[in-house]
C-alpha cells in the first residue's frame, strides 16, 4: 500500500480528535474530518452521524486510510453503545469497503480485555493474544470491532490496525494510568506507525507510552515501527503522594481496566 496522505478522522470534535488534529498534519496528512458534532473552528468538517450510510460513503471517497475514533468512548446503555460502536463501525467498514480504501485504524481499547488481572510483581506482562475479557458493554463493542476487521481483512483484504488505547490525554491523572498512559505524543507516533506500516492483516497492538510500569507487551506495536519515546514516571511520585499505591484487594484497582470493571457494579453470578 503506498503511504497514505488523505486521512478520514471520525471522531475529530472528541479529546483524541482534538489532540491529532494538532499532531498528525506534522507527519504530511491532510485530514478530512467527520463526527456527529460540529468541530470547531473547522467550517469543511462534516457533521454526521455514523448511522448515516450515505454520509460515511461520501465522506470515505477518494481517502487513503481512516482513523476511526468516533463513538461513545465510555460505558453506556446497551442500545446506545448497539448504535454508535457497532452499528455505526459496521457501516463505516462497509462503506470502506464499497468505496475500496486499503486501510482502517480502529481506535479499540483496553477495556476489550478489561477483566484481564493487572501483572504484579515479576509477572509477565499481558500478551496482545490474551483472551478477550470485556468489562463492560463499551469494551465488548471494541472486541465486536476487531472482530469486524478480522472478518474484513478476511473475506475483503481490507487491512486494520486495531489499537487498544490504554489512557490517552495530556497527562496521567490517576495511579492506574501510570501503567497505561499513552502521551498525545506517542499516540500520534503509533497512529503514524498503524498507516504505513506494511502489509498489517489485521494486527491487534497494545497503545500506551514506554511507561516504567507498563502492564502489557508493546511487541506487536513496536512491530509496526512504533517507537514510543515517553515515560509516566515522572508523574509518579506526586501521583502516589495523592491518591496512594493501588490496592490488590480492590477490583478497580487490580484489573486492566480500573474502574470500568466495578462501575456499574459487577452484575451477581
Ligand atoms: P470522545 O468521547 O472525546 O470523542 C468521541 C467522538 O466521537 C465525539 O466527538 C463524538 O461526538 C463522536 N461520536 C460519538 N458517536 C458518534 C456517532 N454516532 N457518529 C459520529 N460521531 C460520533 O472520546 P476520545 O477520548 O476522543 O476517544 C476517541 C476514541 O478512542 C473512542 O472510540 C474511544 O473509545 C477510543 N479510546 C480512547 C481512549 C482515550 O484514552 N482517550 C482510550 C481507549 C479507547
Ligand atoms: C477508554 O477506553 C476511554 O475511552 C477513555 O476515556 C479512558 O477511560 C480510558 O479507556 C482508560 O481506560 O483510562
Amino acid at each position: 500500500m503506498p503511504a497514505p496522505r488523505t486521512v478520514l478522522l471520525t471522531g475529530a470534535a472528541g479529546g483524541l480528535g482534538t489532540l491529532m488534529r494538532d499532531l498528525l498534519p506534522e507527519y504530511g496528512y491532510e485530514l478530512r474530518l467527520f463526527d456527529v458534532r460540529p468541530v470547531e473552528g473547522e467550517p469543511n468538517a462534516i457533521t454526521a452521524d455514523l448511522g448515516d450510510r450515505g454520509a460515511l460513503r461520501e465522506a470515505v471517497r477518494g481517502v487513503d486510510a481512516v482513523l476511526h475514533l468516533a463513538g461513545i468512548s465510555l460505558e453506556a446503555p446497551f442500545e446506545k453503545i448497539l448504535r454508535a460502536n457497532i452499528e455505526g463501525t459496521y457501516n463505516l467498514y462497509e462503506a470502506v469497503r464499497e468505496e475500496g480504501i486499503g486501510r482502517i485504524v480502529f481506535a479499540s481499547s483496553n477495556h476489550a480485555v478489561g477483566f484481564t488481572p493487572a501483572p504484579r510483581g515479576t509477572d509477565p506482562l499481558i500478551p496482545i493474544d490474551t483472551p478477550r475479557r470485556p468489562d463492560t458493554f463499551y469494551g465488548l463493542s471494541k472486541a465486536f470491532g476487531e472482530d469486524l476487521a478480522q472478518l474484513y481483512w478476511d473475506k475483503h483484504g481490507l487491512e486494520t490496525v486495531s489499537v487498544r488505547i490504554g489512557s490517552c490525554f495530556a497527562r496521567p491523572t490517576s495511579v492506574r494510568m501510570l501503567s497505561v498512559w499513552m502521551s498525545p505524543g506517542d499516540g500520534a507516533r503509533l497512529f503514524h506507525a498503524a498507516l504505513t506500516a506494511e502489509d498489517v492483516g489485521h494486527t491487534v497492538v497494545y497503545g500506551s507510552s514506554a511507561n516504567t510500569r507498563l502492564w502489557w507487551d508493546l511487541t506487536t506495536a513496536r512491530a509496526l515501527g512504533y517507537e514510543p519515546r515517553d515515560d509516566s514516571e515522572p508523574y509518579a511520585e506526586k501521583l502516589i503522594a495523592e491518591q496512594g499505591e493501588l490496592d490488590p484487594q480492590n477490583p478497580a484497582h487490580s484489573h486492566l481496566g480500573g474502574h470500568f470493571v466495578t462501575d456499574p457494579p459487577i452484575w451477581p453470578h
